[in-house]
């Protein structure tokens, strides 16, 4: 038994070990997590292979032989065994409690310098406002996407308009609900330059599995530039970044070309739109559900984006979509 019991403990270390199970840690934090993952895991195919090990040893080894139709020896328990499997538990849960408990405390301080961006979920779309910076006089710089500086922690102030909502990054690990009328917390420090997805992880409705953003960590003068490029766009009106503004809010769930998009959640544009006016047009973004397309279901375009974008931003964008859907005309 305890040379069967090394051999698969072996093979399936072997397995633990070298197949990557968890996306790339890319923040501070996602090691402290991974730690209390990996250590409630290891408790637990311990754990797993002792009662498994010995219940398949016991059935095997005291079957009754054929024929053999006696009742078993009454016993009357065995009072050490049962203090051993009682305090052992109990030593191994309130260690997992301890550890993920200081894991967790650890991974949630703020440090002093640190820069805060306010997350907005809604029924099927992020936002990300950053408090600090200004767009324009009295405009908050606010994306579709999550735009982050390496090695700067952020605070992230998480609050949703309809339902409840979860903004998770899994290369960051930290993940939070986002609840109507309340704000919550949680804080990352991106440590590595790439482009991570943004997924809401809690049920929330038909575009539920739509709810999907990016997140980009760029270095500080990349990120820099960013911004910039976000204030050209809004002192030029949004005409010009009708493309920009189409790819961060509209293109995670409609197909056109022109932007370089292939959802299939809402109608491809590049089809349905030739031929129709730039008020029908207006009013399928600002009322998606007046009229809804054929073969699609009301409710899934986010209702609000009559609120969200501002008259120009919306002139741009109606202008856009006349200009480049159907490859032009
Ligand atoms: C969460 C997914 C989602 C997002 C985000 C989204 N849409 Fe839609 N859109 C849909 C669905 C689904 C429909 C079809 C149902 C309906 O008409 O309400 C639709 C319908 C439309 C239509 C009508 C098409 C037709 O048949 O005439 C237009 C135009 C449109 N969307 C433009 C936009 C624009 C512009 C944006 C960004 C500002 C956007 N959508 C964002 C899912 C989405
Ligand atoms: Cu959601």
């Amino acid at each position: 038994m305890t040379l069967v019991g090394l051999a698969a403990g072996a093979v399936l270390a072997a397995v633990a070990i070298f197949i990557p199970w968890l996306p790339d840690e890319a923040s501070r934090e996602a090691g402290l997590i991974d730690n209390a993952f990996w250590l409630v895991t290891i408790i637990c195919a311990a754990v797993f292979a002792v009662v498994a090990g010995v219940s398949v040893y016991a059935v095997y080894k005291f079957r009754a032989p054929p024929g053999d139709l006696e009742d078993g020896s009454p016993i009357h328990g065995h009072t050490g065994l049962e203090i051993v499997w009682t305090v052992v538990p109990i030593a191994l849960v309130v260690a997992i409690a301890v550890y993920s408990g200081v894991a967790l405390g650890q991974a949630e301080e703020i440090p002093e310098d640190h820069t805060v961006i306010e997350i907005r979920a809604q029924q099927f779309a992020w936002n990300f406002t950053y408090p600090g910076i200004e767009l324009q006089e009295g405009r908050q710089l606010s994306s579709g996407e999550l735009v982050m500086r390496i090695d700067d922690p952020v605070e992230f102030r998480i609050t949703a308009e309809d339902v409840i909502h979860s903004f998770w990054v899994p290369e960051f690990r930290m993940k939070q609900d986002a609840v109507p009328g309340i704000t919550t917390r949680t804080v990352v420090t991106p440590t590595k330059l790439g482009t991570y997805p943004v997924i809401c992880a809690e049920l929330c409705g038909l575009g539920h599995p739509t709810m999907r953003s990016q997140a980009r960590v760029l270095t500080a003068a990349q990120f820099d530039r960013w911004v910039e490029e976000q204030r050209r766009l809004a002192a030029e009106g949004a005409s010009a970044g009708g493309m920009e503004l189409f790819a961060q809010q509209c293109g995670s769930c409609h197909t056109l070309a022109d932007a370089g998009t292939s959802a299939q959640t809402g109608p491809d544009l590049d089809s349905v739109l030739p031929g129709q006016s730039a008020e029908e047009i207006r009013e399928s973004i600002v009322e998606p559900d007046a009229e809804v397309s054929q073969g699609f279901q009301p409710g899934v375009m986010p209702g609000n984006f009559g609120e969200e974008l501002s008259e120009q931003q919306l002139d741009g964008l109606v202008e856009y979509l006349r200009e480049s859907a159907g490859g032009g005309e």
